[in-house]
């Protein structure tokens, strides 16, 4: 198969006037049923709405324990509150305190009567059992997790039928925010330079390496996407949105067979065909995030023409003649970028988003790597000569481009 299909469907998230474009239309179901035309098969695509009711109340129950024990299960750090609590928060969830809507529901910013402490508060959706089945598995992983690159969460309501999740508050929204929405073209927000870029990827590597590779059990995150990474003061980026996280395959076992959720554009092609998911669907996924990052294209841009729709069907022929390196390079970055750092990182994302699962490099890796880019800090006012633009027209940068056999530190597919 070529590249990723993409029929005419995109990520419609732009910017907070257009929030209340409900995620889970978006999530892929589409990919699910693309992947379904071409591969009719056991991976029957399920409605979101209708999945098994009795089943996700079932676990929500078992789940409702846990949480509403609040500390009876180890490493549980997040607080209950009543409905009331988070009313008081949000001043009857106040319009002007709307920060936008998930997948999960409207989300308002809130400061916690007791404490002052200013929160996001996401509301459940109460049409989906989807949501439900969402709302146990954040609680449940985040409760467990603890990495400065995930956000934190404070608390939950589970009180009648409302199911709320109270986080830390991202003063900078989120990522997708600032490469494709309204704060980026904000005159007092200025774009992302190329050094902040470098370290909200490698901040966002982190976080997911902590999943993959610190949390016991391992958890594939399953919607890394730009709108999914916030940022706080600083540009500290955390990944949020745990709802679709996935426990990891243990023993052997190379893959969790799942229905296919997640985003299109982001959605690795072997898991949108076989609902065969694997940690180098994550990998896959950021792989997009960093095309996005470097190049400030949207992963799907309906407002583009032909192969320019899919972020990675437009790069894939790019990859593969590096004299048009700087051509990917987002122009809003005017030029302001080492052209080194350029191919580096695009080294990178090339090998995050190959279509073979197993070609595409482990997180540990692609984070010693961003490390090291996010590292280099670019003046603009005073690029080295090795890593200027202007010096990297010269043929030997050009021969450091992703088709090199290494990138920083050696960054390798696993064999
Ligand atoms: O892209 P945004 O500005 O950042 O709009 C979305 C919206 O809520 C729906 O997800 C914002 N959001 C979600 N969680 C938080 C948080 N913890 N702090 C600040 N904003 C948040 C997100």
């Amino acid at each position: 198969m070529g590249c990723f299909p993409c029929a005419g469907n995109s990520d419609k998230r732009l910017d907070r006037d257009k929030t209340q474009t409900n995620n889970r239309n978006r999530r892929d179901d589409r990919a699910q049923s693309t992947a379904e035309k071409l591969k009719s098969g056991p991976h029957k695509c399920e409605n979101p709405k209708a999945v098994d009711q009795s089943s996700a109340a079932k676990e929500l129950d078992v789940r409702k324990e846990e949480v509403s024990e609040n500390g009876g299960t180890e490493g549980f750090k997040a607080r209950p509150f009543t409905f009331a609590q988070l009313v008081a928060a949000t001043e009857n969830f106040k319009s002007e305190y709307f920060l936008g809507e998930g997948g999960f529901g409207k989300v308002h910013r809130g400061k916690l009567v007791d404490t002052g402490q200013i929160v996001a508060i996401k509301q459940l959706d109460r049409n989906g059992m989807q949501g439900i089945r969402e709302f146990v598995v954040e609680v449940v992983t985040l409760s467990l997790a603890d990495h400065p690159n995930l956000v934190k969460l404070i608390g939950y309501c589970a009180e009648g039928e409302q199911r709320l999740l109270v986080y830390e508050f991202m003063p900078f929204g989120s990522l997708e925010d600032h490469l494709h929405g309204i704060l980026g073209r904000r005159p007092n927000m200025r774009r992302l330079d190329w050094n902040t870029r470098m370290k909200i990827a490698a901040g966002a590597a982190k976080g997911l390496e902590y999943l993959h590779d610190k949390m016991k059990p391992p958890v594939i995150y399953r919607d890394l996407k730009c709108s999914n990474i916030l940022l706080d003061e600083g540009f500290l980026p955390k990944l949020s949105d745990f709802g679709l996280a996935k426990v990891g395959p243990v023993g052997d076992k190379t893959h969790v067979s799942t229905r296919v959720m997640g985003t299109y554009g982001y959605c690795a092609p072997d898991y949108a065909m076989t609902g065969q998911l694997t940690f180098k669907s994550d990998i896959y996924s950021f792989g997009v995030v960093l095309l996005e990052i470097i190049t400030g294209r949207k992963a799907i841009d309906e407002t583009r023409s032909g192969t320019e729709q899919n972020l990675v069907a437009w790069a894939r022929p790019l990859f593969k003649d590096r004299k048009k390196f700087p051509q990917m390079a987002d122009p809003d970055l005017e030029g302001q970028y080492p052209m080194r750092g350029l191919y580096q990182a695009l080294a990178i994302a090339a090998m995050c988003v190959q279509e073979h699962p197993n070609m595409r490099p482990l997180i540990a890796d692609i984070v010693t790597a961003l490390n090291y880019l996010a590292s280099q800090t670019y003046d603009p006012l005073n690029p080295s000569p090795q890593t200027s633009r202007r010096a990297a027209s010269s043929k030997k940068d050009c021969e450091e481009g992703p088709n090199a056999s290494n990138g920083p530190r050696g960054i390798k597919p696993e064999d």
